[in-house]
C-alpha cells in the first residue's frame, strides 16, 4: 500500500478522492462510534442494493468498537464526511433500536428493525436538481425529542446519482453509528420497518434516476416516509 500511495499516479488519486466515508460523528476519533466500514481505505461505494453489505457495510459485521456516543433526543447528531460529499443525491438517516440484551457494539442490525428519522429533500431550481449536503464535510442529523431512551445504530446512507440513469448505478455511501439516546419523551412513530438488504430495489424511483436531463421535476428518496412524533 506504500508502494501505491507514494506512486500512484495523479489520475487514480483523483478518482479515488471523488469517493468519501463516515468515519465519526461529532468530530470524534475514526471509528470510535462508527463501526469500521469495508470501504475504509479506497472509499469506495455499494452498488448491489441486494448486497449483504447494506447493513453497515462493515468490514467486521456485528462487531463494532466499544464506544457508544450518548446522545440528547431533541438534539442533533453530526455525521462527519471524509472528504467532502461530492456527489449529487440525497442524504438519508435511519434508526435501529438495539434488542434488550443485546449491546450497540455487537448486534448485527439484521431483520426489519430500521426506520427513517430524517433525510435532505432536493432543490430543483433554474434547470437543476442538486441537495443540501451535497459538497458538505459534515452532515447535522436531527434525533426526533420523542424516541424512547436506550441504544441505537444510527445508519447514515448518501446516495450518489450522477450515474443513475441505469439500474445499479446509484452508489451508495453508508455508515453505522453507535448511540444512546437519553432524554427522549417516547412514542415516536415510525412510517414503516425496514431491512438493509432489502428495503431498496434497483428499479426504485429515487435510484434509478437520470438528474441531468430532463431535469426532474421532483424527488423522492427510496425507504419510504420519515415517521413522525
Ligand atoms: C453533537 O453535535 C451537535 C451539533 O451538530 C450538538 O447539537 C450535539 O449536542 C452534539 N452531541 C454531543 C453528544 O456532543
Ligand atoms: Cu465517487
Amino acid at each position: 500500500m506504500k508502494f501505491l500511495s507514494a506512486f500512484a499516479p495523479l489520475a487514480l488519486l483523483q478518482a479515488v478522492s471523488a469517493h468519501y466515508i463516515f468515519p465519526s460523528i461529532n468530530n470524534s476519533g475514526n471509528w470510535q462510534y462508527v463501526r469500521q466500514t469495508v470501504n475504509h481505505q479506497h472509499t469506495g461505494p455499494i452498488e448491489n442494493v441486494y448486497s449483504d453489505l447494506m447493513t453497515c457495510y462493515e468490514l467486521s459485521p456485528g462487531r463494532g468498537p466499544s464506544g457508544v456516543m450518548n446522545v440528547q433526543a431533541g438534539s442533533s447528531v453530526t455525521v462527519n464526511s471524509s472528504p467532502t460529499i461530492f456527489h449529487p443525491g440525497p442524504s438519508i438517516a435511519y434508526l435501529a433500536r438495539v434488542p434488550a440484551g443485546q449491546s450497540a457494539s455487537t448486534w448485527d442490525g439484521k431483520g426489519a428493525v430500521w426506520f427513517k428519522i430524517w433525510q435532505d429533500n432536493a432543490i430543483i431550481s433554474g434547470g437543476g436538481i442538486t441537495w443540501p449536503t451535497m459538497n458538505q464535510n459534515s452532515v447535522s442529523v436531527p434525533l426526533p425529542r420523542c424516541l424512547e431512551n436506550g441504544q441505537y445504530l444510527l445508519r447514515f446512507e448518501h446516495i450518489a446519482l450522477h450515474s443513475a440513469s441505469n439500474a445499479g448505478g446509484a452508489q451508495l455511501y453508508l455508515s453505522c453509528a453507535q448511540i444512546n439516546v437519553q432524554g427522549g419523551s417516547g412514542g415516536y412513530r415510525p412510517a414503516g420497518m425496514l431491512s438493509f438488504p432489502g428495503a431498496y430495489s434497483p428499479n426504485d424511483p429515487g435510484l434509478l434516476i437520470n438528474i441531468y436531463w430532463p431535469v426532474p421535476t421532483s424527488y423522492t428518496p427510496p425507504g419510504g416516509r420519515v415517521g413522525s412524533c
